[in-house]
């Protein structure tokens, strides 16, 4: 992030998500209900644990923000953890927690429990799963719904869809190379009203029965979630140097993402196996439109620029590691084989990470897209973007 920042602090358990975001223009219309929005459907999805019975996450808009306006100055967001009264005395941060009770000395396997006690030292590794908890997700999605909501007055829109869960994918869905902008959009609808963001119902179905099946066995699954950007003129993101090619930020910024393992731009991984000619995507001219390509296998990058086609990202998520028929592990303080420390956790968070993935994409579009727009108010970037629009059409 460059021009658009932001910080999230707080405990899966503590009092509440902070988040501080700097460098978003002045002018902006925000209301608590768009960010609220967004939180509530990161709270969605078949296959989410105990806890999302116990939080409704809801904002308190800190700072920033004057008559339902942007100022320019730092947004500070926070969200409260219902969950911290029932934690008060073990999370308590002054000398006297009772820092014996929910003490974690089994590491699970595939957690940041083990590696991160290690490394800060902590004998007890609730001190290290407390912060990598996906807990700090509500933050991030706080971030990304003013993101969001700067793209919207852009005409730049940010959505998602479930492609596959614990090996069930998708199938009757059109190549993602081929689908427009509109037809990216009304896949994104059908998600929106599926209890595992599929718009295949069929796979629906089978997802469903999937993580059914895993949750009496005490297993996890992961799964594939792709995401597009509608609405992008020419121009985002540079060829110049590395850290501006556009692509390589999302990777960056998709492998922050709490469980995200992998990461494909357009046909991605596909394009290695395919001649060129069955890859590039064919430049054509369209009067009103412009320069447009037949297919979009590039996923609308091209050397690190977006070239106006609809986005595409795909990630995969790695099935949560606590599991409730727990594999090996070792007990730090005896050195004697146990079975890992079962905390309450999802079966499946794929739908949820869907949406964190949005929030997140619409922070590294913004922020790139204010680094090539410059400007201090809504009004100055519109205007800046009106006019990279214009130019691509008269090129
Ligand atoms: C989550 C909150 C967590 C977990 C889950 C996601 O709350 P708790 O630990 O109290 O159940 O449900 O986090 C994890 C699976 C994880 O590994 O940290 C949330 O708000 O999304």
């Amino acid at each position: 992030m460059t021009v658009l920042r932001y910080l999230t602090a707080g405990e899966s358990h503590g009092p509440a998500l902070t988040v501080i975001m700097e460098g978003m223009v002045a002018g902006l219309p925000i209301e608590a209900d768009d960010i609220d929005k967004e939180l509530a459907r990161r709270q969605k999805g078949h296959g989410r644990g105990g806890r999302m019975t116990i939080e409704k996450d809801h904002v308190a808009i800190q700072s920033g923000l004057r008559g339902g306006l942007t100022l320019g100055s730092p947004i500070c967001l926070q969200v409260e953890n219902r969950d911290w009264k029932n934690w008060t005395k073990i999370m308590a941060p002054h000398i006297h927690a009772t820092l014996n009770e929910r003490r974690v000395s089994y590491p699970r396997p595939g957690h940041a429990d083990l590696p991160g006690a290690i490394k800060y030292n902590h004998r007890d590794m609730r001190n290290i799963l407390e912060r990598s908890s996906a807990r700090e997700t509500a933050a991030k999605v706080a971030a990304g719904a003013v993101a969001r909501r700067f793209l919207a007055e852009l005409g730049i829109q940010v959505c998602s869809h479930v492609l596959s869960i614990g090996g069930v994918y998708s199938a009757g869905l059109k190549m993602c190379s081929e689908r427009t902008d509109s037809e990216w959009l009304t896949i994104a609808e059908r998600a929106e009203n599926s209890p595992v963001r599929c718009a295949d119902s069929e796979a629906e179905a089978l997802m469903m029965v999937a993580i059914d099946r895993a949750k009496e066995k005490g297993d996890s699954l992961g799964g594939v979630i792709e995401l597009a950007v509608t609405g992008l003129p020419y121009g985002i993101g540079s060829h110049v140097h590395g850290d501006r090619r556009l692509d390589g930020r999302i990777a960056g910024d998709m492998m922050s993402i709490q469980a995200i393992k992998g990461v494909e731009i357009g046909i991605g991984f596909r394009s290695a196996d395919l001649p060129g000619s069955k890859v590039h995507d064919e430049i054509v001219y369209r009067d009103g439109e412009g320069y447009r390509h037949s297919t979009n296998r590039a996923g609308g990058i091209e050397g690190g620029i977006t070239n106006s086609e609809p986005l595409v990202v795909r990630i995969a998520m790695k099935p949560i590691p606590t599991l409730y028929s727990p594999l090996k592990t070792v007990d730090i303080d005896t050195h004697q084989a146990v079975e890992a420390t079962v905390e309450r956790s999802d079966v499946c968070a794929v739908p949820a990470a869907a949406v964190v993935a949005e929030a997140v994409l619409a922070l590294t579009i913004a922020d790139s897209l204010l680094e090539t727009t410059g400007g201090d108010t809504l009004e100055q970037v519109k205007t800046r973007v009106a006019a990279m629009r214009e130019q691509a059409e008269r090129f």
